[in-house]
C-alpha cells in the first residue's frame, strides 16, 4: 500500500482511507492504491465488507486537475484506467460502501457510484462539476448517475455542474443513508446491517429502473440543450455532457462508457477546457501575493460602514449583510437614503421571489443594515467603504471627515473606479489604512473585487482586504495605482476602439453583436447604455487634463450625452429603448454618427467582424501587456480573472491575456503593428508584447518566470 491510501480493519470491516491533502484528488498513486486495497480485501478472508473514506476535510474531490495539462501537452501518455478500477470495485464479492463527507466531486462521485452503497454526513455535497472545467465526467459519471438519480437529474447535474447537498442527494437516490454524528462509526454500523441482511449488493451499472422511456427522455434532452445554449452560450462541454447522458438511455452500459470516453477526450483537448483549467487555478493564484508573508496578522472585521447609498453603496452594504456583518449606510439627504434602502429591499425581495432564500433570511439581512444621515456608529466600524460620486475633491472631503471619526486601525476603503488612490490617501492622517476596494455593478452580484494598493497601504490592510473578499464571496485581485487601475484602464482602450469602429463605418449593433458572438456577456455600447453614458462623460471631464493634445479621441458618446441620451435610464443612448428595455437601433443615432464622422473628416467604409474582434481584443491585450510590465498587475492571469469576473469576458476563452496566448503573440503583435501604421500612436505596441512575441513566448511563460 502507498502512503496515499491505507487499509485498516475494524473487526470484519476493512477501511480504505485516502490521504492526499488538501482535497484527496485522484492524483497518481491514489487510484492504484484503491485498486490494490480492493484486491487485498477480496483475498483476505478476515474482511467481510469494506468502506472507502477520505482522510482530512473531505472525500475525494475529483481527478487531479493538474494532470490534465500533462496529458494534453504530451508530458504524460495516458490517463488512469478508471473503467477497470471501477469494475473491480463494483464486482467485489463483498459489500462495499463509500462514506462521504466534504465534497465528492467529479471522479470522486464517480468512484463512489461504483460502490454498492453510499452513506454521507449531513453537510456533504456531491456533484459532477467537470463542465466548469470544460470537461464532462470521464469515469462513468454520465452512465452511473442516471441509473441512480434518474435521467433528468443526471442531465441537470452533468450539464450545469452544480453540486447538491446530502439531503437532496438522498432524495434523488444517490445516497443511501445520511449519517448523523460520527461518519466512520455510522458507516461501519451500516455495513454490519447489510452483512446481517444477506441482501445482494446492488451494482449500479446493472440498474435500469430509472432510465425512463424514449418519449420523456427526448423532451428532457431537448429542454436541456435549449437551456445550455442560453446559460452556457458558446460552450461545448455542457452539450457533450448531455450527449453522453443520452448515451446511457440508448446504449448498453459498456458502449455508453465508450461514447463518454470519446466525448471526454474531445473536451479534454479543446481550447475551452485548457482555458477553463487556467481560470480554475488562476482564481486561486490571485490571492497569492509575493511580498505578503503567509502569517501576517489580519484585522478583525466585525462591523462595517458605507458612505453613500447609491447603486454602488447599496450593493456594497448588501455584500456585508449577506456575509452576516452588520453595516451602517450613510447618505446626505433623507430622500437619497430612502431611495437607497428601497432599492436594497427590492433586490432582496426579488431573491426571495426567485427562491434563493426565505423571507426570514431577508429580514435577518435587512436587520443587519442600519441607515443613517450622520456618522453615528462610524466610530465602531472596523472598515468604512466610501462610495460617493467619482470626484476627487468630494472623495478627499469624505476621507478627511472619516479621519476625525474612525477608530485607530479602521480600514478606510474607497470604491473609486479610476481615481488616484495615493491622492485620496493624503486626505486623512493615516495613509497606511487607505486602500481601493473597487466593486463592479451590480456590486451585490458581480464576483470581482479589485483591491488597489496605494504607495503607503500597509501589508496587513492588503492581506485583510484579500481575506475579506473571500468572506464576501468575491474574487479579490490586487492592482497597483494608476488611472483606471487594471480593469478600467484596459476598458478605456477597448471602449475607444468600439467607438472608433462605429465612427469608421460599423453600425453600433454590428460592434455589439460581433462581441456578443465572441462570447462577451454584452457588447460594449449596450453596456455603456446600461451603466449610464453620463458616468463616463463625468469621468472624461474630470480627466480632461490627462488627454494628449493631437491624439484622436472618441467623439460620439459625448455628443449623445449632450443630447440628454444617457442610455437606458433616459430611454435612449446608443440605442432607443421601449418598456422591454431591449436595445433598438435608432436612425437618429445613425445620422449623428455620419455627421460626426464627416465633421472629423473620416472616410467611412465596410468593417468586417474579424476587424471588430481584433481591434477590440488587441487593444485590451496591448494595454494589458503595458500594465503587466509596469507591475500594476502581478501576473497575466490576474488580468484574466479581473476580466472574467468583472467585465463579462467569457471564461471559456480564459481571459484576454490567455486568449492572446491562444491566438499566438506573434500574430497579435504583427496585427498591432499594422494598426500602429494605420492609426498612429494610440496603437504603439507594448514593449513586453514585442519581446515575448519575438522570443516565441506566451504570457503564461511570463507568469511562470520562463
Ligand atoms: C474530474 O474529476 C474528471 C473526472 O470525471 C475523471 C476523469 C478521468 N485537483 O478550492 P480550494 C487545489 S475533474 C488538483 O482553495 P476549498 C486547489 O488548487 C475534477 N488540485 O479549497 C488549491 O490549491 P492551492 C472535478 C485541486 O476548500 C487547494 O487544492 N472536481 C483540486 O475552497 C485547495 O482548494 C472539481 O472540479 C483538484 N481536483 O474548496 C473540484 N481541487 O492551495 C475542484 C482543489 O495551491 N475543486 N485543488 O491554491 C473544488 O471545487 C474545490 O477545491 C473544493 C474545495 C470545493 C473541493
Amino acid at each position: 500500500m502507498t502512503e496515499l491510501v491505507t487499509l485498516t480493519q475494524d473487526g470484519e470491516i476493512g477501511i480504505i482511507t485516502v490521504n492526499n491533502p488538501p482535497v484527496n484528488a485522484l492524483s497518481p498513486g491514489v487510484p492504484e492504491g484503491i485498486s490494490e486495497a480492493i484486491t487485498r480485501v477480496i483475498d483476505d478472508d478476515s474482511i467481510k465488507a469494506v468502506l472507502l473514506i477520505g482522510g482530512g476535510r473531505t472525500f475525494i474531490a475529483g481527478a487531479d486537475i493538474k494532470e490534465f495539462g500533462k496529458i494534453t501537452s504530451g508530458q504524460r501518455k495516458e490517463g488512469i484506467d478508471f473503467k477497470s478500477l471501477l469494475r473491480t470495485i463494483e464486482d467485489c464479492p463483498k459489500p462495499v460502501a463509500a462514506a462521504i463527507h466534504g465534497t465528492a466531486f467529479g471522479g470522486g462521485l464517480e468512484v463512489a457510484m461504483a460502490f454498492h452503497y453510499r452513506v454521507a454526513a449531513p453537510t456533504a455535497q456531491v456533484g459532477q462539476p467537470e463542465v466548469k472545467l470544460g470537461l464532462i465526467p470521464g469515469a462513468g459519471g454520465t452512465q452511473r448517475l442516471p441509473r441512480l438519480a434518474g435521467v433528468a437529474r443526471a442531465v441537470e447535474m452533468c450539464a450545469a455542474g452544480n453540486p447538491v447537498g446530502a439531503q437532496e442527494a438522498y432524495q434523488f437516490g444517490i445516497i443511501d443513508r445520511i449519517i448523523e454524528g460520527d461518519l466512520l462509526a455510522g458507516a461501519i454500523a451500516f455495513l454490519r446491517e447489510k452483512l446481517a441482511s444477506a441482501e445482494k449488493p446492488p451494482k449500479t451499472r446493472e440498474r435500469s429502473e430509472k432510465l425512463g422511456d424514449p418519449a420523456s427522455n427526448n423532451a428532457v434532452f431537448a429542454a436541456a440543450r435549449e437551456q445550455s445554449k442560453k446559460t452556457a452560450r458558446g460552450m461545448i462541454a455542457p452539450l457533450a455532457a448531455i450527449d453522453a447522458v443520452e448515451g446511457s438511455t440508448k446504449l448498453a452500459f459498456d458502449e455508453g462508457l465508450t461514447r463518454e470516453r470519446e466525448l471526454f477526450q474531445e473536451c479534454l483537448f479543446s481550447d475551452q477546457s485548457k482555458a477553463l483549467i487556467h481560470v480554475f487555478f488562476g482564481e486561486r493564484e490571485v490571492s497569492k501575493i509575493p511580498d505578503l508573508p503567509k502569517d501576517l496578522p489580519l484585522f478583525e472585521i466585525n462591523k462595517a460602514a458605507v458612505v453613500g447609498a447609491g447603486t454602488m453603496g447599496g450593493g456594497i452594504a448588501m455584500n456585508y449583510a449577506n456575509a452576516g456583518i452588520p453595516v451602517i449606510v450613510k447618505e446626505t439627504t433623507q430622500e437619497a437614503l430612502d431611495k437607497g434602502m428601497a432599492t436594497i429591499v427590492k433586490n432582496y425581495d426579488n431573491s426571495v421571489k426567485k427562491g434563493r432564500f426565505t423571507r426570514e433570511e431577508m429580514d435577518r439581512r435587512m436587520g443587519l443594515i442600519s441607515p443613517t444621515l450622520d456618522y453615528a456608529g462610524f466610530e465602531n466600524a472596523d472598515i468604512v467603504t466610501e462610495a460617493v460620486f467619482e470626484g476627487m475633491e468630494l472623495k478627499k472631503q469624505v476621507f478627511a471627515e472619516l479621519d476625525k471619526i474612525c477608530k485607530v486601525g479602521a480600514i478606510l476603503a474607497s470604491n473609486t473606479s479610476t481615481l488616484n488612490i495615493d491622492e485620496i490617501a493624503r486626505a486623512p492622517s493615516r495613509p497606511q489604512f487607505v486602500i481601493g476596494h473597487h466593486y463592479f455593478s451590480p456590486a451585490n452580484v458581480m464576483r470581482l473585487l479589485e483591491i488597489v494598493r496605494g504607495k503607503e497601504t500597509s501589508k496587513e490592510v492588503i492581506a485583510t482586504s484579500l481575506a475579506l473578499a473571500r468572506r464576501l464571496k468575491k474574487v479579490g485581485v490586487l492592482a497597483g495605482n494608476c488611472y483606471g487601475f487594471i480593469g478600467n484602464r484596459m476598458l478605456h482602450q477597448y471602449g475607444r476602439e468600439a467607438q472608433f469602429l462605429v465612427e469608421e463605418g460599423a453600425a453600433p449593433q454590428a460592434v455589439d453583436d460581433a462581441l456578443y458572438r465572441f462570447g462577451m456577456a454584452m457588447g460594449p455600447l449596450a453596456v455603456g447604455d446600461l451603466a449610464g453614458l453620463d458616468v463616463g462623460w463625468r469621468i472624461r471631464k474630470e480627466h480632461k487634463h490627462l488627454e494628449t493634445p493631437g491624439t484622436r479621441r472618441p467623439l460620439i458618446a459625448d455628443r449623445l450625452c449632450e443630447l440628454g441620451r444617457y442610455g437606458q435610464k433616459t430611454g435612449a443612448g446608443w440605442y432607443r429603448y421601449g418598456d422591454d428595455r431591449k436595445p433598438q437601433p435608432d436612425p437618429e443615432v445613425e445620422e449623428l454618427i455620419k455627421t460626426i464622422a464627416a465633421e472629423a473628416g473620416l472616410k467611412r467604409r465596410t468593417i468586417t467582424e474579424e476587424e471588430i474582434i481584433e481591434r477590440t481584443q488587441y487593444s485590451l491585450i496591448n494595454e494589458g501587456a503595458k500594465i503587466l510590465a509596469e507591475g500594476i498587475a502581478l501576473r497575466a492571469v490576474d488580468i484574466d480573472i479581473i476580466y472574467i469576473n468583472g467585465y463579462g469576458y467569457p471564461a471559456w476563452r480564459g481571459g484576454p491575456m490567455w486568449y492572446a496566448d491562444t491566438v499566438g503573440l506573434k500574430k497579435v503583435y504583427d496585427r498591432i503593428m499594422e494598426f500602429h501604421r494605420e492609426q498612429g500612436e494610440l496603437w504603439a505596441p507594448a514593449p513586453l508584447l514585442e519581446q515575448l512575441a519575438e522570443a516565441g513566448k506566451r504570457f503564461a511563460d511570463f507568469d511562470q518566470g520562463k
